[in-house]
């Protein structure tokens, strides 16, 4: 009897890795993880489940961490991917660097083996040096020896996770660091709570007002949103600057929707026209990369004398590409609120600036909207998204996750979204793969409704997590823009027997693969049938998956970026 009184006492007064990783976690209000189990982490995700966290397990680490990656834009809170030793962890590495180009706050945790064995390369099991690894793909990168330090390690990954310009950051756990035993109490005083985890960063005065003085000499000025500005979330801010400013803007693609893409200061359907003839731009969390064209070219209307105001958390993103006349090196909300004091006596721009671009709007427009009420068949990429984009307009708070090469491009361009945050695609890389990760994540962090249009190739890339979706009872539409191959359906191959490159089996029942699991699989041959199952998805919040056929010529290659493919000029004979 005495015996068992003194285990129990015992066992009560003991905490273990494990348990501190968790309650690490869940102190600092992160109460998801994305994750794929096995050694040495199977009871970690099993007792996060226990504890209250929700566990979502996936059939492949790289959509756990690319559902990290998007959880972590989507709440301002470190997205976590929890993932076994070596093989699992390179699988995660994808996600990590993908959060890290598009400044999402993640933490990839990995199961790794056990140092003495792995320093000495001695053979263990699953035996890799995962942290010299992940160090150069990631912002900041730990690892954690003994269990009194876990509470420190995981508010460093916070911190460095989310403060600043956010990132991804990779926390190594090996296996016997789980196990490591000690007095609760001690366990419990060495957990920390995260104060301030990224704390505002405040423009000088002098930046401000320099920013003001420039924009104040503009007579063509326009704004560029990207989505950091959406990653803000400072939406209300956002929008009082832009519209007291009275400046036309442009939205990145993720930014699409931070102001509705029907506001008359947007300048998308005139972008070739605001990116010539501005004499002013303000960049609002966007960089001038490759998706911008390095504000240089006969795009920008080079050789130009544009003046350049950017808003960024980053000091060393100013001066990229183009010198930056006034560099305002801040939080979006700290440095909109410091210029939005400053408006009293402003001057909106010229009726003869913003009428050419309203005009401009209205006839691109007018241009497309005959196209895109076409009932061809097989569809086009405009016929099919005409459709798409009378339901996002009828519901405005479904979230469009978008992948593929002319299915992102025209979606992109077709589909207007009138509230934040409700357009997640493939980021700053272009990253074909993201999307089943990211629309279970949508769906898991926000509850809303997902739509994902995906291109039949970028689907193949996580296609298995129709599974997941199912297991979770997610309301998720998966829409297969399946044009029979990437780009196109069309290529041939005159030398073999093999299939052309870039062609798939054609007309594959994608359908079939969500009726495996026990969801909803139509084939949709024309726009009627796939409005009629994307708002039945909708309504019925069922795990549905839409085989769209789509007219495999109707394409192009690379979609809107075709110039960029490098061109062979060797013929052979
Ligand atoms: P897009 O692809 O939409 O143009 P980018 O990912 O290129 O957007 O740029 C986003 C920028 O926003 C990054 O340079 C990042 O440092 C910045 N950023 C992220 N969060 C904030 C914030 N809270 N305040 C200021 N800048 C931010
Ligand atoms: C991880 C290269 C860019 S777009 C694309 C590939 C393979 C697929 C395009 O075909 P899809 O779309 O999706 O059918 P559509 O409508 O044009 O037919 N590997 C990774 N990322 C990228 N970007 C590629 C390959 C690529
Ligand atoms: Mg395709």
């Amino acid at each position: 009897m005495a015996g068992e009184t003194a285990e129990a006492i015992e066992t009560q007064e003991l905490t273990d890795g494990f348990h501190l990783v968790i309650d690490a976690l869940k102190l600092n209000d992160i109460n998801t993880i994305y994750h794929v189990p096995g050694i040495p982490v199977t009871d970690l995700g099993r007792m996060a489940q226990a504890e209250g966290m929700r566990v979502i397990s996936f059939r492949h680490e790289s959509n756990a961490g690319n559902a990290a990656a998007i959880a972590g834009y989507l709440t301002q809170k470190p997205g976590v991917c929890l993932t076994v030793s070596a093989p699992g962890f390179l699988n995660g590495l994808v996600s990590l660097s993908h959060a890290t180009v598009n400044c999402w706050p993640m933490i990839l945790i990995s199961g790794s083996s056990e140092r003495e064995i792995v320093d000495l390369q001695q053979g263990d099991y699953e035996e890799m040096d995962q942290l010299a690894i992940a160090k150069p793909l990631c912002k900041a990168a730990y690892r954690i020896l003994h269990a009194r330090d876990i509470g420190i390690g995981i508010a460093r990954a916070i911190r460095a996770a989310v403060s600043g310009r956010p990132g991804g950051v990779y926390l190594d756990v090996p296996a016997n660091l789980l196990g490591q035993v000690m007095d609760a109490a001690e366990g419990a005083a060495s957990l920390v709570k995260v104060v301030d985890p990224a704390p505002a960063q405040f423009p000088s005065p002098k930046a401000i007002d320099r920013a003001v003085e420039v924009l104040k000499g503009a007579s063509k000025p326009l704004i560029i949103l990207g989505k950091g500005a959406a990653y803000a979330q400072c939406d209300d801010l956002v929008r009082q600057f832009v519209e007291t400013s009275g400046i036309p803007y442009i939205a990145m693609s993720m930014a699409k929707g931070l102001l509705p893409d029907g506001h008359p200061q947007y300048a998308g359907a005139a972008r070739s026209l605001v990116l010539k003839e501005s004499d002013c731009v303000m960049l609002i969390g966007a960089r001038l990369n490759w998706l911008l064209s390095h504000g240089k070219g006969k795009q920008w209307g080079e050789p130009h004398s544009k003046k350049f105001v950017h808003i960024d958390i980053d000091p060393k993103e100013m001066d990229s590409n183009q010198p930056i006349d006034a560099p305002l090196v801040g939080d979006i909300e700290s440095c909109l609120t410091a210029l939005t004091a400053r408006m009293d006596g402003w001057k909106k721009p010229d009726a003869e600036w913003t009428g050419a671009i309203s005009e401009k709007v209205a006839s691109n427009v007018a241009k497309m909207a005959p196209r895109l009420q076409n009932n061809a068949v097989p569809m086009n990429f405009q016929g099919a998204l005409g459709r798409l984009k009378k339901i996002f307009a009828d519901n405005p708070d479904t979230i469009l996750v978008n992948e593929g090469a002319n299915t992102l491009d025209f979606a992109r361009s077709i589909i207007d979204m009138s509230k934040p945050r409700k357009r997640l695609d493939v980021g700053t890389w272009g990253v074909m793969g993201v999307g089943m990760g990211t629309a279970i994540a949508a769906a898991v962090e926000t509850g809303n409704p997902v739509v994902a249009v995906e291109g039949d190739s970028a689907f193949g890339f996580s296609g298995m997590e129709v599974e997941t979706i199912c297991r979770y009872n997610l309301p998720v539409c998966v829409v297969i823009f399946n044009n029979s191959g990437i780009y196109r359906g069309t290529d041939t191959n005159a030398t073999s027997a093999d299939p052309a490159t870039t062609v798939f089996v054609p007309e594959a029942k994608y359908d079939m693969m969500m009726q495996a699991f026990g969801g909803v699989g139509i084939t949709a041959t024309s726009p009627d049938d796939l409005e009629r199952a994307v708002r039945d998805a909708i309504a019925s919040g069922k795990p549905t998956l839409v085989n769209a056929i789509i007219d495999p010529e109707a394409g192009t290659e690379s979609g809107r970026i075709g110039n960029l493919n490098p061109q062979s000029v060797v013929k052979k004979k």
